[in-house]
C-alpha cells in the first residue's frame, strides 16, 4: 500500500514517524476505551481537506466573510442531516467538541448563577454538568444527583426530590462512565414538573441512539447535545440539537459569536460525511452489535469474577472495580497497556480512592465492534484482560500476552487505518 502521509513524510519525518507509529499502535492493540473509535477513511480525507483554509465566521447565507458558495452548502448538508438523523427541527453543528456543545446551552437557556442539575463526575457524570472544578460548577449553582449505593442505577425518586428541592433551570441527563440505559421519559416528566429544560447529553451513546440501540431522547429532552466522534464515528466535533424553535436562535447566539469563532470547515464536512454513513442499514446493526458485544464481553468477565458495577451493562461501556483482585485502578490500566490492551482508570460510585488512582477502570466495545468483532471474540478479550492482571507484576508475561494480542487483532482490519 502505498504511503498517503508521504508529503508528511517529506516535510516533516519526525511528525511522520510519530503518525506511522500511532497508527499501528491502533491496529495492533485491543482499543477498549469507550470514548473512542475509528472514523472511516472518507471521513479522515474529508477532515484532511482544504476545507481547514476558509473562514466562515456566522452561518450558511448569513457569513461575514465571502467566499462562502460551497462552504456554506457542506454546513446546510450537514445540518440538515443531522436533522433527519436525529429527528429533531434544528441543528447547530459548529461546536468544537462536547465541552463547547454544553457551554453553549449554558449560555442560551441560563443565567450565571442559576441552579443546573447533573449526574455527579465520580457517580459517572460530566465535568460540564456542574462539576466545581468546570465552568458549569464556578459560574453556575451545581445540583448533583448520584446513583443508589446499592444498584449503582439513577434513581428517579432521589432525581426528583432533588429537582423540587433545587428547582433547577436545567437538567442534564447524561454521563461519561454510566453503563445503564436513561429513562430519558422518567426525566421528562421531571423537567416538565420543576419547569427546567431537559438537555440529553449523548455524547457516549449517540451512535447507539440513532442506530436504535438505546432509547431516543426526543420528545422527552427540548435539547440534545452531543461529541460527533464516539459511538458516532464522527470526526472530532460537537453539535445541539432541538426539538424547539424558541431555543434555536438562543444556541446559534451562544456558539457564535458568543464562544467560538470561525468554524471548522473541515470538521463540518467530515461530520456531513459521517451523519450519511450513519444513515445507513449497516450503522444501525454496528450499533446493535456495539451493546451485543458490551453484553457478551460483561459476561465474560463476570465469568472471570471481575466485579461490575451495577452488575452489568445496557449500552457500549463496563465499568469494573478492580479492587478484589488486589490491584487499583491505575496499575490495573497500566497493566493492561503493557499487554497492548487500552482502558483507562476511573472512579467507581463511592469510590474510597483518589481520582488519580480510582477502583476502577472504564472499558467499552464501540472501537472492537467497528473493527468486525462479535460475541464470541470478548470471551477472548475477557481472557486476555483476566490474564493480564493476573501478570501484572510480571513484565515478561504481559510482554507475551502483548504478542498474542497483537496477533489476535490482526484478523480484524481496522477501518480507517491506511499504514501498508
Ligand atoms: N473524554 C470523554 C470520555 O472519555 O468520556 C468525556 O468528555
Amino acid at each position: 500500500m502505498s504511503d498517503p502521509y508521504s508529503s508528511i513524510q517529506r516535510v516533516d519525518p519526525e511528525i511522520h514517524q510519530l503518525i506511522h507509529d500511532e497508527e499501528k499502535r491502533q491496529v495492533d492493540s485491543i482499543r477498549l476505551i469507550p470514548s473512542e473509535n475509528y472514523a472511516s477513511v472518507a471521513v479522515m480525507e474529508a477532515t484532511g481537506s482544504m476545507l481547514t483554509n476558509k473562514y466562515s465566521e456566522g452561518y450558511p447565507g448569513r457569513r461575514y466573510y465571502e467566499g462562502q458558495d460551497f462552504v456554506d452548502q457542506i454546513e446546510t448538508l450537514a445540518i440538515e442531516r443531522a436533522k433527519a438523523l436525529f429527528g429533531a427541527n434544528f441543528a447547530n453543528v459548529q461546536p468544537y467538541s462536547g465541552s463547547p456543545a454544553n457551554q453553549s446551552v449554558y449560555v442560551a437557556l441560563a443565567q450565571p448563577g442559576d441552579t443546573v442539575l447533573g449526574l455527579s463526575l465520580p457517580f459517572g457524570g460530566h465535568l460540564t454538568h456542574g462539576w466545581k472544578v468546570n465552568f458549569s460548577g464556578k459560574f453556575y449553582s451545581p445540583a448533583q444527583y448520584e446513583v443508589d449505593p446499592e444498584t449503582h442505577r439513577i434513581d428517579m425518586d432521589r432525581v426528583r426530590d432533588l429537582a423540587l428541592q433545587a428547582r433547577p433551570r436545567i437538567i442534564f441527563a447524561g454521563g461519561t462512565a454510566y453503563p445503564r440505559a436513561w429513562d430519558f421519559a422518567a426525566f421528562g416528566e421531571i423537567a416538565r414538573e420543576v419547569d427546567a429544560v431537559l438537555v440529553a447529553d449523548i455524547a457516549h451513546i449517540a451512535g447507539l441512539v440513532v442506530g436504535g440501540a438505546h432509547p431516543h431522547p426526543l420528545p422527552h429532552a427540548q435539547v440534545i447535545t452531543t461529541t460527533t466522534h464516539k459511538t458516532l464515528r464522527g470526526p472530532r466535533g460537537g453539535m445541539v440539537l432541538s426539538q424547539e424553535e424558541a431555543h434555536a436562535k438562543a444556541i446559534n447566539r451562544a456558539v457564535f459569536p458568543c464562544l467560538q469563532g470561525g468554524p471548522h470547515n473541515h470538521t463540518t464536512a467530515a461530520l456531513a460525511v459521517a451523519l450519511s454513513e450513519a444513515a445507513t442499514p449497516e450503522f444501525r446493526s454496528y450499533a446493535k452489535q456495539v451493546v451485543k458485544n458490551a453484553r457478551a464481553l460483561a459476561a465474560a468477565l463476570q465469568d472471570r469474577d471481575f466485579a461490575l458495577v451495577s452488575g452489568g451493562t445496557d449500552n457500549h461501556l463496563i465499568l469494573i472495580d478492580v479492587t478484589p483482585r488486589g490491584i487499583t485502578g491505575k496499575p490495573a490500566a497500566r497493566a493492561l497497556h503493557h499487554a497492548r490492551i487500552e482502558s483507562n482508570y476511573n472512579t467507581i460510585p463511592f469510590d474510597s480512592r483518589k481520582p488519580m488512582d480510582p477502583s476502577g477502570i472504564r472499558i467499552g466495545t464501540p472501537s472492537l465492534t467497528s473493527r468486525g468483532m462479535e460475541e464470541k471474540e470478548m470471551t477472548q478479550v475477557a481472557e486476555f484482560m483476566d490474564r493480564a492482571l493476573k501478570s501484572a507484576e510480571n513484565p515478561d508475561q504481559l510482554a507475551s500476552i502483548a504478542d498474542e494480542v497483537s496477533e489476535f487483532c490482526s484478523a480484524f482490519p481496522a477501518p480507517g487505518v491506511r499504514i501498508g
